[in-house]
């Protein structure tokens, strides 16, 4: 991990409370990194340098890193490309095995807080919802030319997240909760009945349907399992305001965020953290609920779903105008009683790490505190990260991770440490797992010896320095803080 993802408030204490006679976890892959980040300079011809470097110079980085090269493989100026892959190959593959399941003793967890746990729902079913073949997301139609290819959210990123939480060792630490499904009641508080029926009678057709706007598939039998995800996330809630758990993430499909009360669309058909919001209102004692979506894609769902209402604030970070279409502009910010409890930033395309930080710091942090609420839902979207096809933002495995530990701190400093995270979207089958690992290890205050593959490859991406364009939505979006209980202010007699 680059020294410069993590906020300077904090390490990855973890990483330098060792206990004495075990072995630290990041000096092995630290070697291997050090190839992979010169293998990724000669793949992309991009020069390695150090964040600072790239950050403050605009001719871009000069001089190499500080760190050591691997004998034999680095320092190898004679060989031919294809003979430095070759030896890199060998030294990321140098000791095989021991990233796996071997248990990690003594090392701490939230700061050695051995009574904090993380709660983790997952379930089969939820990789059967089946949203069939697309033109990624476009219905298919041989006729019209437009190619069926398999759908654009599939099992397969939500798969690898779970398998590698699995081989990292990582499950092992985390108290597994079995998900339910949601009741018609639970359903009810959020959606309308001819919502939920609608769901029920596409999912009962032979070749499943459409939840509502033509481009959020309904499997055959996805209204079970769209009522195991949901509740899936209310037995999670259930946990943490028992104290049975102190946070948890829910790895649930489909995803929830952008369904309304009446509708589903983009791939929602219920809105999971409505429903576990609302939940914990009516049966938990968790009056005021703080909603922070960071998904690439606007909230849109949820922000209707509470746009009237002062007890649920929603903050949405995500890139401007990107879907739905028109939605999730600064001027959205509630309205009635719920004027000033709805926050949007959209970040333009492009948006990377030091931007989404700076975001955290200036809007969702400060918002927390002056909402101060009960408990924190989390729509935990990783598709803002830089491989994702859906998306042009360009956040890292460690963007997560620093953002994470943001709002754990908040978590704890405000409401007992209760966040509860449920999975949106993310749809790089091949960095969305490392991003929910380090998602994961940090709700759990700790580490694995699993670290993210391309983490070299992409500093130089997340080293980008924020920018002005970026500065002002922030500034602007940072405005609406203060608005927080404002209109009651105003409205008392
Ligand atoms: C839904 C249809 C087009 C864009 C797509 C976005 C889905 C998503 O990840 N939302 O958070
Ligand atoms: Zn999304």
């Amino acid at each position: 991990m680059h020294p410069s993802h993590v906020p300077a408030h904090r390490s990855t204490k973890a990483s330098h409370e060792i206990a004495p006679g075990v072995i630290p976890s990041r000096r092995t892959t630290s070697r291997r990194l050090v190839g992979i980040f010169l293998a990724a300079t000669l793949l992309t011809g991009c020069q390695p340098g150090s964040t600072t470097t790239a950050a403050s110079s605009p001719t871009g980085p000069a001089a190499p890193p500080p760190a050591t090269p691997t004998p034999g493989t680095a320092t190898a100026p004679g060989l031919t490309a294809p003979q430095r892959l070759t030896t890199l190959a060998a030294t990321i593959t140098a000791a095989p095995g021991d990233h796996t399941t071997e248990p990690q003793q003594g090392r701490p967890t939230r700061g050695g807080d051995l009574s904090m746990t993380t709660g983790y729902v997952f379930h089969p079913e939820y990789l059967w919802h089946d949203t069939g073949t697309s033109a990624g997301l476009m219905p298919a139609n041989p006729p019209a030319g437009i190619q069926p290819a398999v759908h654009i959210e599939n099992p397969e990123a939500k798969r690898r997240a779970h398998e590698l939480i699995h081989v990292s060792g990582l499950l092992a630490e985390l108290t597994v909760i079995e998900p339910r499904r949601a009741t018609m009641a639970e359903l009810l508080r959020v959606h309308t009945g001819d919502h939920i029926q609608h769901i029920k009678t596409q999912s009962d057709l032979r070749g499943g349907g459409d939840a509502g706007d033509g481009f959020s598939p309904v499997g055959p039998g996805s209204y079970a399992i769209a009522r195991l995800a949901a509740g899936g996330l209310i037995e999670l809630v259930t946990a943490v305001a028992r104290g049975e758990v102190t946070n948890g993430y829910a790895l649930t499909r489909p995803p929830g965020h952008h369904a309304t009360a009446d509708r589903g669309m983009g791939f929602c058909l219920f809105n999971n953290i409505a429903v576990a919001a609302r939940h914990a209102q009516a049966e938990l004692g968790l009056p005021r609920i703080a909603i922070v979506d960071w998904d690439a894609h606007h909230g849109n769902g949820t922000q209707s779903i509470f746009y009237t209402d002062p007890s649920v604030l929603t903050i949405s970070l995500h890139q401007a105008g990107c879907f739905p279409p028109d939605s999730g502009w600064i001027r959205e910010n509630g309205a009635g009683d719920g004027t000033g409890y709805a926050i949007n930033v959209p970040l333009p395309p492009g948006t990377g790490h030091a931007a989404y930080l700076h975001a955290m710091t200036e809007i969702v942090l400060p918002a927390l505190e002056r909402f101060a609420p009960d408990l924190i839902l989390l729509a935990n979207g990783f598709d803002a990260s830089v491989f994702d096809p859906m998306a042009r933002q360009m956040l890292t495995a460690d963007s997560y991770r620093a953002m994470t530990r943001m709002l754990t701190d908040a978590a704890d400093r405000l409401c007992h440490g209760r966040l509860v995270a449920a999975h949106e979207g993310g749809y790089s089958p091949f960095y969305v797992p490392y991003c929910a690992l380090a998602f994961l290890e940090e709700l759990a205050g700790t580490t694995t010896r699993v670290t993210d593959p391309l983490a070299a490859v992409v500093a130089d991406y997340a080293a980008e320095p924020l920018q002005p364009h970026q500065n002002a939505v922030i500034d602007e979006a940072a405005q609406l803080v203060s608005r927080i209980g404002a209109h009651e202010i105003a409205a008392a007699p």
